[in-house]
């Protein structure tokens, strides 16, 4: 198994600095290097890197006003600063520490001490990641939790209308599902739940669509910049797709396998007034007329 060597951007306007950095930490990571602040900011964008030693005194942009920048731009703000700095006062180094960087190091450095505190830095980011990760997912499925949907939702919601784009949703609810568990076992309805989600994350093809579960026994799509025929159809792909993987359900009031019921919408962000709940209202709206109509189909 190969691990990736961690990344760091290395942001300094003297090259001897540089060297004497890159000789440090070269061997363990991947190190970056930008001369000035601008550099810096794009590479950061860019290059996603894991962390970011940043000099204070530099031409053009300083490193003071590179870390707020940083810490303003959602796209890099999760990236653990450190100075290096010959600004050696009390009041330099409280600044650098104001404007977000989570460490600030004196010059002249001592090498083992910044290899020291990289490595620790880069041990607590990790484990920050990895709460981050576990903290969208679903622990029964494995699949995106209703947090990681909400967050979604309205950030396609905001992505969609400044684009001008279709956003559609729908919501699905398993059939007859207290009589399944009632008749098999809780067990094997998280099993039955499990095997849903699977079927439903790996019929939904583009990146950008959301499957999540909702809660209990009901999953939710998100299906950005998809119009109401592309989602109707993605949405009967779905219904066909539970349906045919015959989980034996003898206890359902529709038919001797597991089946789900779909509701769904569509709407143009740009032309609403309300926000995202409303797309979630019309998909419940329609959900709930999927049961009274029989179950096992989709409403649009
Ligand atoms: P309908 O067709 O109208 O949706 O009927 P239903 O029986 O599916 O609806 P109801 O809401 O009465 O039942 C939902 C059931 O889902 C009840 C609840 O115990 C079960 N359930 C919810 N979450 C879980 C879970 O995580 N694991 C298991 N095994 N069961 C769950
Ligand atoms: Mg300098
Ligand atoms: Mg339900
Ligand atoms: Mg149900």
């Amino acid at each position: 198994m190969s691990i990736s060597k961690h990344r760091i951007l290395i942001v300094d306007d003297a090259p001897a600095n540089i060297e004497v950095l890159d000789h440090a930490l070269g061997a363990e990571y991947e190190i970056l290097f930008a001369m000035d602040g601008e550099t810096a900011l794009r590479l950061a964008v860019d290059e996603e890197p894991d962390l970011i030693l940043l000099d204070v005194v530099m031409r053009g942009l300083d490193g003071y006003e590179v870390c707020a920048r940083l810490k303003a731009d959602p796209r890099t703000q999760d990236i653990p600063v450190i100075f290096i700095s010959g600004l050696a006062e009390e009041s330099d180094e409280a600044r650098g520490l104001e404007v977000g960087a989570i460490d600030y190091i004196r010059k002249p450095f001592s090498l083992p001490i910044i290899q020291a505190r990289v490595r620790n830095h880069l041990q607590l980011k990790r484990n920050r990641d990895m709460l981050e990760r576990l903290s969208m997912i679903d622990g029964l499925t494995g699949i995106a939790n209703r947090r990681r949907f909400d967050e979604a939702l309205d950030h396609e919601w905001r992505r969609t209308r400044r684009q001008d784009t279709d956003l559609s949703l729908i919501l699905i609810d398993v059939d007859c599902f207290k009589p399944f568990n009632d008749n098999y076992g809780h067990a094997a309805g998280d099993e039955c739940l499990k095997q849903i989600a699977t079927a439903l994350s790996d019929s939904v093809a583009r990146p950008a669509d959301l499957v999540a579960r909702y809660g209990g026994e009901e999953f939710v799509v998100v299906l950005p910049d998809t119009d109401e025929s592309g989602a109707i159809a993605i949405g009967k792909t779905l219904r066909r797709t539970v349906q045919s993987q015959a989980l034996p359900h003898a206890f359902s009031s529709v038919t001797s396998v597991v089946t789900i019921s779909l509701g769904g919408a569509t709407l143009r962000p740009a032309r609403e007034v309300a926000g995202p709940e409303l797309l979630v209202k019309l998909a419940d709206a329609r959900l709930y007329e999927a049961k009274r109509a029989g179950r096992n189909r989709i409403v649009w």
